[in-house]
Parts: C-alpha cells; structure tokens; sequence
C-alpha cells in the first residue's frame, strides 16, 4: 500500500506542466485511481482491518491532494507571471525601430509659445509669474475688484455661475486680488490664464478663452510707467512697430481707466470680421488701480499706488500670425496647428 502511494505521488511530483498534473490527477485521486483502488476491498477486510485501512487512506488522500494543490498553484503563479511578463508596456521606452505616426511629433499650441515669450519677457524685467484658480469665489472675481453685486459693470462679463457663490472667472483679475493677498506691496506680478464667458461665439469672441493679467504696485506709480511696460510688452511680441491708439475705458477696479486698441493686422484697418469692420481690435484694457480696491485688500493707498492691464491673450495671438477667426484656436484641427 505504502509502495502504491509513493509512486502516486511521484507521478504527481513529477509532472512538468499543468496538463500533465491534470492527468496524472484524473489518474491518482479520480474513479478509478489509486485511492478508488485501496477502498475497492474494504468489504473483505475485517472491522480491525477496515480500521486502519480507512485511516490509511484519509492521509494518503491528504498527502495526494495537498501535493497536487501546491504544484497546480505553483503552475499557476507561474503562468500569471509569464502572462504579466508578456503584457507589461512602458510607454516611455524610445522606439528603436517603429516609424513615427504620421502625425509627427507634438507642438507647443501658438497660446502657450506667446505667453511663455511674455513670461520671460516680464520675468525679466522683476515681474512674479502667478497662478489663480479658474472657479472663482464671487468674492474675487467682482467683490474684491469694486464690483459688488448690484453694480451694473458685472452686466459687462456674462458669468457661468456654479454653486455655493462660485464661478468660472471671466477674467484674470481675480489673480490681482490673490497676488495682493499674499505677496503685498511693493509687487510686480502677471497671472496668464483661461477665462470663461457664457456669450454667443463669433470670428473674435470665443466663450473660453486666455488673457494674461499684469499688476505693478510701488511708490509713485504713473501713467507714464503704464505706457512703457505696454509698449515694451508690444514691441518684443510684434517686432516691428504697429499702430496702436489709446482711449478711455471704463473697469471698476480702475481709475483712470483706459481702452488700448491695435490696428487689426488681418485687415490692415480696412475693416473685417474679426475686428468689426472698425479696423481697430480691443487688446489690452489697463489703468492705474483705484485706491479703494488697494484698501480692500490690505494695502494702504496712501502710500502706494499701482497699474494694472488685462491682455486679451487669444487675440493678440490672432493679431500676431493673422488668424482670421478665433475658432480655429481651439479647434484641435491639425491642419491648422501644423503651421506653429
Ligand atoms: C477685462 O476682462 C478686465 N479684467 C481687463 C482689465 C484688467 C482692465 C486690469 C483694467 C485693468 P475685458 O472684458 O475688456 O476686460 O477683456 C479684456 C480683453 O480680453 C479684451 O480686450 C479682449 O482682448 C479679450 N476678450 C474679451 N472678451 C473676449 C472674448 N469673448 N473672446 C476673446 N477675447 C476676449
């Protein structure tokens, strides 16, 4: 008996591959196996004998079956692994051999190579570049920058309201406010970002779209300091001169408020869509920063003063590689993006 169930487990010992075990299982522990075998003269044995015959063959039948679970779960693991082995794929491997698609590599959107440039150009010149959420408190989106809620100038900004007196901000602004918040005076920040307006889309109003804030608060803030950064910031993105004009313009968080307009490059002044056959495209609104904002948010306007302008981001890239039409900027069509 014990020669019979050491060579059965052996056999099962011994087997090298999962459907090998299996077989050799059928074989071993099934109908006609070495156990059905060991119990097939029970009846003749005497009740001493049946004893022992039985116990003998529940620990045979233990042994068997517990070196057939631990190799059926070695084959297993094994399997699994080899399974891993051959699915794991590291994306970032460089391809040795394989062509590249034919959409070639990837491009900086004409946005984000505009508002780099002018991130190293403010950087330059001591300039913070900061960061603002796009769903804004109301708080800091209007609040803050002397618009409060009843005020007519928040009919001027269609708002994509949320829940709880949040929303998408229409503007960069807000980030004024924060930068005023946290960093104080004397500061020299700008804060380029993606807004939100729940207007109707034509060839130069998107609903979302980038504007890039800047904000400069010091002693003795003029005017004079406003129009250097804005012609600087023009000359080093157009490189050549172009015909700008300045007017008043009206924005709560500023006093006197201004309305900086370029010549519309895709029309030469003509007169197109994209700047409403006026010849002139809204660009850069700015002013010096009314006092009472500063004293909102902790600054003492007696002794400081400051600018502020609110680049429309979007349309000077229009502007810089005459886009006709402010659609194609996020349209994702790659015949388009292919030109940058
Ligand atoms: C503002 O958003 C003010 N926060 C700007 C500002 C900042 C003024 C600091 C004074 C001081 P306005 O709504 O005009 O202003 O927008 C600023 C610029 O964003 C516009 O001149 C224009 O170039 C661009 N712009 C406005 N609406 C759209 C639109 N729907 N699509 C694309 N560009 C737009």
């Amino acid at each position: 008996m014990q020669d019979l169930l050491d060579s059965a487990l052996q056999r099962i010992q011994a087997s090298a591959t999962a459907e090998e075990l299996e077989a050799v299982r059928v074989e071993v522990l099934g109908r006609k196996g070495v156990l059905a075998q060991l119990s097939k003269d029970m009846g003749k044995l005497t009740a001493e004998e049946r004893a022992a015959r039985g116990k003998f063959i529940n620990t045979a039948k233990q042994s068997l079956e517990g070196a057939y679970e631990a190799l059926k779960s070695r084959f297993e693991s094994d399997a699994l692994a080899k399974r891993l082995d051959s699915e794991w794929l590291d994306l970032t491997v460089p391809s040795s051999s394989a062509p590249l698609p034919a959409t070639g590599p990837g491009s900086l959107h004409p946005i984000t190579q505009i508002q780099w440039e002018i991130e190293d150009l403010f950087r330059s010149l001591g300039f913070s570049v900061l960061d603002g959420p796009e769903v804004e408190t109301e708080h800091h989106n209007f609040d803050a920058l002397n618009i409060p809620p009843d005020h007519p100038a928040r009919d001027m900004q269609d708002t994509f309201w949320l829940e709880g007196h949040h929303l998408l901000r229409t503007h960069t602004s807000p980030v004024q406010v924060r930068g005023m918040e946290k960093l104080g005076p004397p500061l020299r920040m700008i804060a380029p970002g993606r807004v939100f307006r729940n207007e109707s889309v034509d060839a130069s109003h998107e609903h979302t779209f980038y504007q890039l804030e800047g904000m400069m608060i010091d002693r003795n803030v003029s005017v004079g300091n406003l129009t250097f950064f804005m012609k600087t910031l023009l000359s080093e993105i157009f490189k050549r001169e172009v015909t700008v004009r300045l007017r008043p313009g009206f924005f709560p968080f500023v006093e006197p408020g201004f309305e900086l307009d370029i010549e519309c490059l895709i029309c030469g002044g003509s007169g197109c869509p994209v700047c409403k056959q006026s010849g002139w495209v809204e660009l850069l609104p700015c002013g010096l920063v009314n006092p009472h904002v500063l004293r909102m948010s902790g600054i003492d306007p007696n002794e400081w003063n400051g600018f502020a302008f609110g680049l429309g981001l979007t349309r000077l890239v229009m502007m810089r590689y005459a886009i006709d039409d402010i659609r194609w900027l996020q349209s994702g069509d790659l015949r388009f993006l292919r030109q940058f």
